[in-house]
């Protein structure tokens, strides 16, 4: 298939990474089309672990064109501090191209997403803090950076100057914090110019060109459907579209070119910041799936919110993604569960929702309800056939299947390469 596009369906961690590094070795590009270093993939090859924020995660297979679109927001250090430790580690990143539409993240930016959460209080989002909300409100509001703005000091230096009239502004007189001089910010900016240069190309005529010669090209998105800005649970949302539909936006292809949408489901629920999140487990369930899922944010380390598995998120990203095919993630960390609760609806001060409430109030009082599955002891780790599953693994599976309206065409059944099922 010419064009697949990976997404998660839920808040994140998913196990994006892996699924990607699955399907890359049958690919030609992987192009990573929102977000920026906020994403934390953990990919585990023979045994040895990558992590990565920036870069898309089909670097790790030879053979295959990373590329970073016109959607992705780039933090320049965090870029070449990556590409170092890769290749550090014999990985071969000669191969990385850029849009030279994607956004730049300005060191001011990483200060004002920090010190804005810091501002809020109560009201934080919980964000990374590096700096992504405030680069995609720039470009937005027509006062970005992009990568093709680093080969021109004078425009450089107007826009740089342009953004800072406001920001410095913000920075002084709510935040009492001091000015930031624009010399320093577009020197930093040039001193990575000339390594970035042979990287910058325009990615979407390459792709374009790529697809039309019948290559295979995955699109991997960052974050998730419930952290997309439009259909998430905004405001506590990221600043990008994390939708399958984001893939064209953010990398320059027509929707038509897209044959598949593989959505990345995990066998439960997990969230990182603050935000509504109905099957929230505040009780030793959570701390257990935390623990056995070693639910850790891969680029903060924050402890990630644990809940069961929400059918109801499912069928949305379903509908909200097109998708064709899911992967099911870390059914082996529910292993040793006497039941388990899948949430089926939402019980709203008395109202039945099958479906995505549309208002945010009512998720935000969605009381789960559940369906309680039997669960299974046996360890599922060395299962590489559907029929290797004990019989009530098995049945969490086709139920879930049944629920989220799409069929589960791979299961994950632990964190390395090899752990998996594949069904379809
Ligand atoms: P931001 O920084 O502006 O994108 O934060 C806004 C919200 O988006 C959430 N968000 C994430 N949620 C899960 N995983 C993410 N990536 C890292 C990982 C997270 C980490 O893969 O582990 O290491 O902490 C990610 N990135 C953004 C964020 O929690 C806010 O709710
Ligand atoms: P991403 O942001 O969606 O790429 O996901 P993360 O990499 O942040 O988090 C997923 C975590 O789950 C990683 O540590 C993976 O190594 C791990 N993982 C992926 N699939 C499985 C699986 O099937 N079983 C287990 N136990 N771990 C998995
Ligand atoms: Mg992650």
């Amino acid at each position: 298939m010419p064009a697949i596009v990976l997404i998660g369906a839920q808040w994140g961690d998913e196990g994006k990474g892996k699924a990607t590094d699955l399907l890359g070795k049958d690919v030609d590009y992987v192009v990573k089309f929102n977000g920026g270093n906020n994403a934390g993939h953990t990919v585990v090859i023979g045994g040895e672990k990558y992590a990565l924020h920036l870069l898309p995660s089909g670097i790790l297979t030879p053979g295959v064109t990373p590329v970073i679109g016109n959607g992705v927001v780039v933090d320049l250090e965090v870029l070449f501090h990556e590409l170092e430790a890769l290749a550090a580690r014999g990985v071969d990143v000669s191969k990385l191209r850029i849009s030279a539409n994607a956004h730049i993240i300005p060191s001011y930016n990483r200060t004002l997403d920090k010190v804005t959460e810091r501002f809020l209080g109560k009201r934080r989002l919980g964000t990374t803090g590096r700096g992504i909300g405030p680069t995609y409100a720039d470009k937005m509001n027509r006062v970005g950076i992009r990568m093709q703005d680093l080969f021109d000091s004078s425009i450089l230096h107007q826009k740089v100057e342009a953004a800072l009239e406001v920001k410095n502004h913000l920075l002084v007189k709510i935040y009492n914090r001091r000015a930031i001089e624009a010399e320093e910010v577009v020197a930093d900016l040039l001193s990575y110019r000339d390594r970035v240069h042979p990287m910058v190309v325009d990615t979407g005529y390459e792709l374009s060109c790529a697809l039309d010669e019948g290559k295979t090209v995955l699109f991997e998105a960052g974050q998730a459907t419930m952290l997309d800005v439009d259909h998430g649970t905004y405001p506590y949302v990221t600043s990008s579209s994390a939708t399958a539909a984001g893939a064209c936006t953010g990398s320059g292809i027509g929707p038509t070119r897209v044959d598949r949408v593989a959505a990345v489901f995990k066998a439960y629920t997990t969230r990182v910041g603050e935000g509504p999140f109905p099957t929230e487990l505040n009780d030793q369930f959570g701390e257990r799936l935390r623990a056995n899922g070693f639910e850790f944010g891969t680029t903060t380390g924050r402890p990630r919110r644990c809940g069961w598995a929400d059918t109801v998120i499912g069928r949305y990203a379903t509908r909200i993604n097109g998708v064709t095919d899911y992967v099911l993630t870390k059914l082996d960390v529910l292993t040793g569960f006497d039941t388990i609760p899948v949430c089926v609806g939402y019980d709203v001060n008395g109202r039945h929702f099958d479906d995505m409430p549309a208002n945010q109030s009512d998720f935000h009082h969605a009381v789960p309800v559940y369906e309680e599955l039997p669960g299974w002891s046996e360890d599922i780790s060395a299962a590489r056939e559907f029929e290797d599953l004990p019989e009530n693994a098995q049945k969490y599976v086709l139920r879930l299947e049944e629920l989220i309206g799409a069929r589960i065409s791979v299961i994950g059944v632990g964190p390395g390469r090899e752990e998996i099922i594949q069904r379809h």
